[in-house]
């Protein structure tokens, strides 16, 4: 039997925690938070934050500083469209021509409003976000394309609203772009990189970073929680920025690559010539596969990718500094995130399409409001395709079904957690997997199949292929590779 003081007490309880639960729902719905995603195209990890030494990247360095740092963080596919298409839709690429730049917005523009979410977007969308975008988010430069005679959103169901200032000295976007309104062209003079004396503006960054801190105003006002994407065309090629940044590097100190040479033992068909660099670029030198530059002009390649890397981390920092000027910051989630990595004549290659860690190992930082072990970097495998739910916990809302990744929430509350066992990359003929010793990339048709293993232990920098000499880990992770990919190369042999 309960006395009637004990009954009294119990129901004053239940009655607190009820109020309490009340309290706290209403005041997490007010608090929902706004996420401001940051994508910087062929970002490699190449910051302070890195422990890169010699880059001057303060905004991104200082942001890394007070969030989550993702060392090992693996994009699904070493090119910009099909990277961004697994970012944005949480799936892996399940042929090889899913791996085209305007695939996602081939299937996509000009379609009716589908049932599933056609990205993470359309579902922030349709769970209470206001959703604006600005730049190069899913692959062209300004988020539209051409369908049927008319200009239409790539992804036409994700935003309420899509910057793109046409008043530009390019007509709004601003891929492949020098000063002065011109871009690169099919047969003309295109220099792999430019630093004329203009200020921010004098090239499209500077046009992106001031669209998107003007919008902040605007979505400071507004009562719904925001998502705003804002993608950088920077460091991409052409390495250009205005003179400053070049001039705040001491040229004679600039390192090239550690590891210049083609890895020891490795099959031609994991190499290439670098066509997008020394083909749609005039050089004074030609390289490619297995021939280095000479280290002169190495070193001014190099020079330019950072200078072109800073002028961007200059831009992140206006809109940061916007966020935090308008009291945003304390409920806003910040991610940057790299599409892929870029080989600066590592290898022997200058450019990103390949399966090495160099093309397949990006930058990525997280930060969110009140995160506990903040500023400490995390060593555990993600994925690209882990952004989607991770997003969605993050956002309070829920985790669609049939998504390939995982939330990577649990290193963001722990940054010693394990992240995943594995992760796989895609390209071409290739089956590239990233675990946590080794990198192991297989080269299969259904006349040939290529091998490359290597021990990060001992050799970060993939100087050396080890598959002859380890046959058992080769089948090992052969094995495993055949079962956590089934669809991308099906007839993938099995070493006996
Ligand atoms: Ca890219």
């Amino acid at each position: 039997m309960i006395n009637d003081n004990l009954q009294q007490k119990l129901l004053s309880v239940v009655g607190i925690f009820f109020l309490c639960c009340v309290v706290s729902l209403k005041l997490y719905g007010q608090k929902q938070p706004n996420i401001l995603f940051i994508s910087i195209d062929d970002l490699r990890p190449q910051l302070g934050a890195y422990g890169e030494q010699q880059m001057i990247t303060p905004n991104l360095d200082a942001l890394a500083a007070s969030g989550r740092l993702f060392e090992r963080h693996y994009v699904q596919v070493p090119t910009c469209g099909p990277s961004r298409a697994c970012l944005l839709t949480g799936k892996n690429v399940i042929k090889k021509s899913d791996i085209n730049h305007h695939h996602l917005a081939l299937s996509l523009a000009g379609t009716e409003e589908p049932e599933y979410p056609e990205t993470f977007i359309h579902h922030l969308k349709r769970n209470g976000y206001y959703t604006v975008g600005m730049g190069k988010i899913s692959h062209n430069d300004n988020g539209h394309r051409k369908h049927e005679g008319k200009t239409v959103l790539e992804l036409p169901h994700s935003w309420d609203k899509f910057v793109n200032d046409t008043s530009s000295p390019w007509g709004g976007g601003g891929l492949h772009a020098y000063a002065n309104g011109k871009r690169r062209t099919k047969d003309g003079d295109n220099p792999p990189f430019e630093f004329l004396d203009v200020p921010d503006e004098g090239y499209p960054d500077g046009w992106i970073a001031n669209a998107a801190t003007q919008q902040l105003e605007t979505l400071a006002e507004q009562k719904h929680p925001f998502f705003m994407a804002v993608g950088f065309y920077k460091p991409h090629l052409p390495f250009c920025a205005p003179k400053k940044y070049w001039d705040m590097y001491d040229h004679s100190k600039i390192n090239i690559s550690p590891n210049p040479e083609a890895p020891r033992g490795v099959s031609d068909v994991f190499l290439h010539n670098s066509t997008e660099f020394f083909g749609q670029y005039n050089h004074p030198e030609q390289g490619g596969a297995g021939k280095r530059l000479s280290d002169d002009y190495a070193k001014d390649i190099v020079h330019a990718n950072y200078a072109a890397t800073t002028y961007t981390d200059a831009q992140v920092g206006k809109v940061l500094n916007k966020l935090k000027a308008l009291n945003l910051d304390k409920n806003t989630i910040v991610i940057v995130w790299g599409d892929h990595g870029w080989h600066l004549g590592d290898h022997t290659i200058w450019g990103k399409h390949s399966t090495f860690d160099k093309a397949l190992n990006s930058s990525l930082i997280i930060k969110t409001p009140q995160m506990k072990k903040s500023g400490i970097q995390t060593d555990g495998l993600v994925a690209t395709v882990d952004l989607y739910p991770t997003i969605c916990e993050l956002a309070g809302v829920s985790v669609p079904k049939h998504l390939d990744g995982k939330s990577m929430v649990p290193l963001l509350n722990n940054p010693n957690g394990k992240g995943k066992k594995s992760v796989m990359s895609y390209w071409r003929n290739i089956l590239s997997m990233r675990t946590d010793k080794y990198r192991m990339a297989v080269f299969n048709t259904e006349n040939r199949q290529e091998i490359m293993l290597f021990d990060h232990r001992v050799d970060p920098n993939e100087t050396e292929n080890l598959a002859s000499k380890r046959p058992k880990i080769v089948r090992r992770l052969l094995k495993k590779i055949k079962r956590d990919n089934q669809r991308f190369l099906p007839f993938l042999k099995q070493k006996e």
